[in-house]
């Protein structure tokens, strides 16, 4: 086992969601402000549904942090459901069962193969905790851990390169600037960030849901986080991993991505050159980072597919796990569009797993002890051939 870990519970209806963090070094400084900024970021984004406009998400430290720093101990995070106040009935941990229960079952989403495997007559039992709500907890973690790697000299930002089927144009994007802006649909080409809005204008008119993609940066990683020796230490699985695992994303891809299985090697490996203190350099990032399952110094960069959000307005055809009947699939008030908020799960989920990474290689109980190690590898490693 490494040396950090986390857990997240909560339900999205439920009292609130929480998080329990152990592995972060002592003395470490946390801004609360910072963490709260990436949450209000997370509920952003044009085409959201309106259960955004009932939370204003805030974590609270209940754990693990004293006088703004951090003493070594679990981190206890909670972010309150708001809504909560409106289903205290439905969502009643020992009161009497009370409300129709939700059995027209959504295609893409959990809920049919949740209630067969965990043995529910009722699918809100699965879809209460299935709901990308979860990630409130997980972006509240990422948030503390880009605390640390800020620490340490490492970024995590992002920024949303297509939504159904509109992309961005590389060519507008000057790529020092992602991370800055405060766009609603997180798009550094505002161009091509209208033309998303006005799709997602559409899909709202047509009853439907849209996926995108988007992609996630690391800047300032040191070389050698994650290992080329055994399977589960190479950093790119468990990034790819980590993104996975965010609720609707269907793929993944590290640099050039799929583009390596459709050119040469000549136009795909990123050439190496020596500058006049015999420092590598390259002049291309096709690797996004990553060579052996371990970051080689140059940016990270990740991409991850979002499929459309399986609540549509129009419900597309199902069955009802209750009457055993062909049924239109059931409306929940959902979002048509929140890859903008997928992106800043991405940021958190990347944070993680570099945080993770930093951990195995420099681990330590003191922040102190941490960095001093850093300073003296990055000097190694740096410092010319
Ligand atoms: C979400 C909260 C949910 C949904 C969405 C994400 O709130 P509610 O279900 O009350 O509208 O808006 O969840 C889903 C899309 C899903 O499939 O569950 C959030 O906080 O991000």
């Amino acid at each position: 086992m490494g040396n950090f870990r986390f857990l997240t519970a909560g339900e999205s209806h439920g009292q609130c969601l929480t998080a329990i963090v152990e592995g972060l070094p002592a003395g470490l400084k946390v801004d609360i402000d910072r963490i709260n900024r990436d949450l209000a970021r997370r509920q952003q984004g044009y085409g959201r549904g309106g259960r955004m406009k009932i939370e204003t998400d805030k974590a609270e430290v209940l754990s693990g942090i004293r006088f703004a720093e951090t003493m070594g101990d679990p981190i206890t995070l909670r972010i309150v459901n708001k809504d909560w106040q409106n289903w205290t009935d439905r969502m009643s941990v020992f009161g009497d069962e009370y409300g129709d229960k939700v059995t027209a079952v959504r295609p893409g989403h959990a809920d049919l193969t949740g209630v067969l495997k965990y043995n529910r007559a009722d699918a809100r039992d699965i879809l209460e905790r299935a709901s990308a709500r979860e990630t409130a907890a997980r972006v509240a973690v990422g948030a503390l851990c880009k605390e640390f790697l800020k620490a340490c000299g490492i970024e995590v930002v992002s920024q949303v390169v297509k939504i159904g089927g509109i992309a961005v144009d590389e060519a507008n994007i000057d790529r020092s600037l992602i991370g800055s802006g405060n766009s609603e649909l997180n798009c550094y080409d505002s161009m091509a960030e209208e033309r998303m809005k006005e799709k997602i204008q559409q899909a709202i008119k047509d009853g439907d849901t849209l996926g995108g993609v988007f992609e996630v940066i690391v800047r300032g990683a040191p070389l050698g986080l994650g290992s080329h020796i055994q399977w589960d230490k190479r950093l790119d699985g468990r990034l790819a991993g980590a993104m996975m695992s965010i609720q609707a994303i269907k793929g993944v891809e590290i640099g050039a991505g799929f583009q390596c299985g459709e050119l040469p090697g000549s136009q795909i490996h990123d050439e190496m050159f020596l500058d006049s203190e015999k420092r590598v350099y390259r002049k291309t990032n096709r690797a996004g980072g990553l060579e052996g399952g371990m970051t080689n110094g140059e940016e990270i960069c990740i991409k991850a597919c979002m499929k459309p959000i399986p609540t549509l307005m129009q419900p597309l055809n199902s069955v009802d796990i209750g009457s055993k009947t062909e049924v239109s699939a059931c409306k929940e008030r959902s979002d048509v569009c929140a890859v903008s908020a997928a992106s800043v799960v991405g940021e958190a989920m990347t944070a993680i797993v570099m945080t993770e990474a930093m951990l195995d290689k420099f681990g330590c109980d003191a922040m102190v002890d941490l960095l001093h190690s850093l300073v003296c590898y990055r000097r190694r490693v740096q410092g010319g051939l």
